[in-house]
């Protein structure tokens, strides 16, 4: 059956069975149709086009094929990002790695606009995973990562990251902070701490690093973003800043939304802020940790 068969019957199946059904098989039938979509789009291109609704520039197609799931979430912990603009992504990535004991978080915003910048980020991010994978801790991480990008591009070029670990039963958080903004914690709703450490040079150009610590309470939020979000401008010139960013999440937070459309909502606050024009990328990334519990975590 062909590709594009398969998406139709999907969707006319949707159509004819939701006038009927309860909210219980709806659900169900959500699932059926998701794992569609998943299992078919790797290998094809409907679901791309489908839902795209203009071209996509070379930087933000290569951008968007090295990101992980941007929503992910168990009983314990969720992560959820966000990045714009969509249609052309440069410089920002995220990653993260969750396993039994650990999640690896990662948020980075290479030098420059378009592609020259798409292929700085690419190098970091695979230099972030290769040294990951191979048991490396965060100081080595950040090594390998200057290494590459600095052999690959020199001393001209760097990349500002933010590089922490999360020791899922105990909420240790380490981090690293490279020349880039430093995370928040959020505590019941409230900025409680700006994760600071000393902040080190850039990855590319070489420096020492030295590790934070920070022990984090069940239901902590750490926020994670780059200088795209708090320096987006307004029509007048006003910054989107630090203090709106804060306020909206604590805003949400309050009401209890989840992670993922908290992160959509303040996807669509900086894009309106500047009337839709992003100036520079601009990617979120939030992550909650809900209590010591790790086995819950096995994979
Ligand atoms: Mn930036």
């Amino acid at each position: 059956m062909a590709l594009r068969d398969i998406g139709a019957h999907a969707v006319t199946d949707l159509l004819q069975a939701t006038h009927r059904i309860v909210p219980d098989e709806l659900a169900a039938l959500a699932g059926h149709v998701a794992e569609v979509v998943t299992a078919k789009r790797s290998y094809g291109d409907l679901f791309e086009q489908v839902r795209r609704r203009q071209p996509m520039s070379i930087a933000a197609e290569l951008a968007w094929n090295l990101l992980p799931p941007l929503t992910f979430g168990t009983p314990r912990l969720v992560i959820g990002g966000v990045l714009a603009p969509v249609y052309d992504l440069g410089g920002d990535s995220f990653d993260y790695a969750v396993d039994a004991h650990t999640a690896r978080i990662a948020i980075f915003d290479a030098m420059g606009h378009g592609l020259e910048a798409g292929l700085l980020a690419s190098v970091a991010i695979a230099a972030c995973r290769s040294s990951r994978r191979a048991g490396t801790d965060l100081v080595g991480s950040a090594a390998a990562i200057d290494h590459a990008v600095n052999a690959q591009f020199g001393l001209d070029r760097f990349v500002t990251a933010v590089l922490a670990d999360l020791d899922l039963a105990s909420g240790r958080l380490q981090w690293l902070v490279l020349g880039h903004p430093p995370p928040l914690l959020l505590r019941n709703g409230r900025v409680v701490k700006t994760l600071v450490g000393e902040i080190a040079p850039p990855l590319g150009i070489g420096g020492a690093v030295a590790v934070a610590e920070e022990m984090l309470e069940p239901a902590d939020q750490v926020l994670f973003f780059t200088d795209g979000v708090v320096e987006a401008r307004s029509a007048d010139g006003t910054f989107f800043g630090v203090e709106r960013l804060v306020e909206m999440i604590t805003r949400t937070s309050a009401s209890a939304t989840p992670a993922p459309e908290t992160m959509r909502r303040l996807q669509h606050a900086v894009l309106d802020h500047q009337e839709g024009d992003l100036q520079d990328d601009a990617t979120i990334v939030v992550v909650e940790w809900r209590g010591p519990g790790s086995e819950l975590l096995e994979l």
